[in-house]
């Protein structure tokens, strides 16, 4: 039998076992191949939301070796970082007779108050020392001003105050965000939910996430999240 027939024949048989229908096709879909517009963002990955620090997420450090590796794949990649004033407004210890996790109606609305955490300058504010992405270009900053939080890393909770990172992003040309970090709940969910407004497309890479989980909100975030057209990703999807 000549090659060709021979070949053929190879290639029908696959076709016919569901090899090149199913298996071969699946593999070119779900690979993600970040481009030169995509960019990493890194949400608070700080030692207050790490085991041990003052807003600790369960598991949160298990992340941080999967985010070094999704590093390496990105040549662009933003670190965010929680950055609080001493007496923030979203501290339960700046509302007399309030515990943390209660919440208060400040000006813009409802405020969940927090534990002290991620205090301008101090340790606990650091990014993981863990984190080893030495060609990260940007470290942003939120939730420094006193009376208004900022889970998203775009705009403030007054849904106003803006932290300048659409407009760099727009300059530099990203419009391919791909969003990992802590919590998932709440500043990675803004985070994306706020990219998507922001028109970009936006995936969250699930298992490079924890959440933090009060009162139901990780299902919650993630509903959410798929309502305003966020992707979600595992890190073996990225190439
Ligand atoms: C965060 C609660 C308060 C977060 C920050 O990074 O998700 N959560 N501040
Ligand atoms: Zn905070």
């Amino acid at each position: 039998m000549p090659v060709s027939v021979k070949r053929r024949q190879f290639l029908l048989g696959m076709t016919s076992a569901g090899y090149l229908a199913a298996a071969a096709p699946y593999v070119a879909l779900s690979a993600i191949i970040p481009s030169s517009k995509s960019v990493l963002l890194v949400v608070d990955v700080q030692n207050c939301f790490l085991p041990g620090g003052t807003l600790a997420v369960d598991r949160g450090d298990e992340i941080i070796s999967i985010i070094n590796s999704l590093g390496q794949k990105f040549k662009n990649v933003i670190f965010t970082q929680d950055w609080h004033t001493p007496n923030h407004a979203s501290f339960a210890s700046s509302h007399p007779g309030k515990k943390p996790f209660e919440t208060v109606e400040l000006s813009y609305g409802n405020q969940i108050l927090w534990p002290d955490h991620c205090i301008q300058g101090t340790d606990d504010a650091k990014l993981a020392t863990g984190l080893n992405i030495p060609h990260a270009q940007l470290i942003i900053r939120k939730g420094y001003h006193n009376e208004i939080d900022s889970y998203s890393t775009f705009v403030a909770a007054d849904g106003k105050t803006k932290t300048g990172l659409t407009s760099y992003l727009q300059e530099r040309g990203l419009n391919d965000v791909y969003v990992c970090g802590l919590a998932t709940d709440f500043c990675v969910s803004w985070s994306a939910i706020d990219a998507r407004r922001a028109g970009l497309e936006v995936s969250v890479i699930e298992d490079a996430c924890r959440g933090i989980n009060l009162n139901g909100s990780l299902d919650a975030a993630w509903a959410s999240m798929k309502e305003h057209g966020v992707k979600r990703a595992h890190s073996s999807d990225i190439a």
